[in-house]
C-alpha cells in the first residue's frame, strides 16, 4: 500500500493546534502533531508547501526510511520548524502502523515496562496562599507530584503562573492572542533568586517529603546563579529543576553540576539528538525534556532516550497544552514502553479541544495510560476542527526593570 493522501489540519479550539493526516490507498488514516507554539503556520507550511507531495505514493510502512529522507534529503537541518514538521510525519506512520497490527503503540516498542505513567501537575498561584491551594488541590485529584510556579515581589505577571487566580484546574496559556505583536513580562533575577527558596521550605513543611516537587527556571539565570540556587534549594529535595540555563548552552551546566546534587532537565526548545551530546555523554543532566513532537516524532525520541538510558539519564517527555493529544499520546505510548521513563508532564487540555480530539488515553490517581486502542489511540473530528478558526497568538516576550531584553 502507499500514501495516497496528506492533509494539514490548522484549529483553534482556544488555542492553536496543526496536524497532519495522512491517508493510505487502503483508507488507514494516521495522525500527527505538528504544533509549534506562536509560529504554528510557519511548520504547516512546511508541510502542505514542501513535504506533502514528497510523501505521495510512499511505502506508508518505511517508517525509518522516511525519516532520514524528510532529515537528510532537504540537505538544511534541524530546526523547530523541520524537526516538528518530520515529527509530524513519523507519527502519523508509527499510527498507521500500529493500526494496521491491531495494536496500541506502545506494543509496537516493546510493550509495557509499567502499569502507567506518572505525570506532574501544574500548580501555580500568584502569593504562596494560591499555590498551596493548587497544590492541595491536585493532590486531592491524586497526584503525586507537581510542578510549582509562583508570582516574585515586584514582578507583574511571570511565566507559569496562572493569573486568573487561586483554583485547581491549571488554565495558563502563555501564547497570548494579542493581535500583532506579542505581550510583553518583566523580569529580575535577583528577586526570585531571593524569594523561591523561602517558597519550597514552605511546602516541604506543608505537604511533607513524598510530594515529588519540581520548578521551572525557564532559561533565565546565568550559569553562576543556576550554580547558587541549585545549591541553596538542595534541602527542599526537588524532583527536577528544569532550564536553569539558557538551552542552547549545554556547557553551562557544568558549574551547577560542580555545586550542587538538585537533579537537572532541560530539552524542551532542543529538537534534535545532537543538541544533548555533551549533556548526556558528561551526565550533566539527569532529565531529557524534548517533546515528541518538537524533537522529529517517535523514531528519534526512542533513539535519543536509549542513548540516554546508557548514561543513567531518564525521561521527562514535555506535555504542555501546546503539545496537542496527539502529541500527548505519543508521548504517553513511549513512555510505558522505554525502561528508563522518569515522569511525564500534564497539563490536561481543554474541553474544546477534547471535542477535536477523540483520545483514548485515561487518568488515575496520578497514573495515565495511553489505552489499548489500536494505533495512538486519537481521533481528529474534522467537523469540530472546522468550528475553530486559526488565531494568530505569540508567546510573550520578556524583558528586565531596565528595559533590556532577557530569555522568556
Ligand atoms: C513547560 C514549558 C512550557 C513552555 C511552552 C512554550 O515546561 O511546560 O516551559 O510551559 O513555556 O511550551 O510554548
Ligand atoms: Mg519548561
Amino acid at each position: 500500500m502507499t500514501i495516497e493522501i496528506v492533509d494539514v489540519n490548522i484549529t483553534s479550539p482556544g488555542r492553536n493546534f496543526v496536524t497532519l493526516k495522512i491517508t493510505t490507498s487502503d483508507g488507514i488514516v494516521g495522525l500527527g502533531d505538528a504544533t509549534l507554539n506562536g509560529r504554528e503556520l510557519a511548520v504547516a507550511s512546511y508541510l502542505s508547501d514542501h513535504v506533502a507531495s514528497m510523501l505521495v505514493g510512499r511505502d506508508e510502512d518505511r517508517i525509518e526510511d522516511t525519516w532520514q529522507y524528510l532529515y537528510r534529503g532537504p540537505y538544511w537541518r534541524r530546526g523547530p520548524v523541520t524537526m516538528a514538521a518530520i515529527a509530524a510525519v513519523d507519527m502519523a506512520l508509527w499510527d498507521i502502523k500500529a493500526k494496521k497490527a491491531g495494536m496500541p503503540l506502545y506494543q509496537l516498542l516493546g510493550g509495557a515496562s509499567r502499569e502507567g505513567v506518572r505525570v506532574y501537575a501544574h500548580a501555580s498561584g500568584t502569593d504562596y496562599a494560591a499555590l498551596k491551594n493548587a497544590i492541595t488541590g491536585y493532590e486531592e485529584l491524586g497526584y503525586t507530584a507537581v510542578r510549582v510556579q509562583t508570582g516574585v515581589p515586584g514582578l507583574g505577571q511571570i511565566y507559569g503562573v496562572s493569573s486568573t487566580g487561586p483554583g485547581v484546574r491549571y488554565d495558563y496559556e502563555p501564547a497570548k492572542r494579542s493581535g500583532d505583536r506579542p505581550s510583553e513580562e518583566t523580569w529580575d533575577t535577583r528577586n526570585y533568586l531571593n524569594h523561591m527558596p523561602g517558597i519550597f521550605s514552605k511546602i516541604r513543611e506543608d505537604f511533607g517529603t513524598d510530594l515529588r516537587i519540581l520548578h521551572d527556571g525557564h532559561h533565565r539565570m546565568s550559569p553562576i546563579e543556576a550554580a547558587r540556587f541549585a545549591k541553596d534549594i538542595e534541602p527542599y529535595d526537588l524532583f527536577w529543576l528544569e532550564d536553569c540555563t539558557p538551552g542552547e548552552d549545554q556547557t553551562a551546566l557544568r558549574l551547577v553540576r560542580q555545586h550542587s546534587t538538585t537533579p537537572l532537565a532541560i530539552g524542551e526548545v532542543f529538537n534534535s539528538v545532537f543538541d544533548y551530546q555533551t549533556l548526556i555523554t558528561e551526565r550533566l543532566i539527569d532529565y531529557v525534556r524534548s517533546a515528541v513532537t518538537h524533537t522529529g516524532g517517535i523514531t528519534a525520541m526512542k533513539k535519543l532516550l536509549d542513548f540516554a538510558a546508557i548514561y543513567g539519564i531518564k525521561s521527562g517527555i514535555h506535555g504542555p497544552t501546546d503539545i496537542s493529544p496527539v502529541g500527548m499520546a505519543a508521548a504517553l505510548h513511549l513512555d510505558l514502553a522505554i525502561h528508563n521513563f522518569g515522569i511525564q508532564e500534564y497539563m490536561p487540555h481543554n474541553e474544546q479541544t477534547l471535542e477535536v480530539f477523540q483520545t483514548s488515553f485515561t487518568f488515575d490517581k496520578g497514573f495515565l495510560h495511553p489505552g489499548d486502542k489500536p494505533g495512538l489511540g486519537v481521533d481528529l473530528d474534522e467537523d469540530a476542527a472546522a468550528g475553530h478558526e486559526y488565531t494568530k497568538a505569540y508567546l510573550p516576550v520578556n524583558r528586565l526593570l531596565d528595559g533590556t531584553v532577557h530569555d522568556w
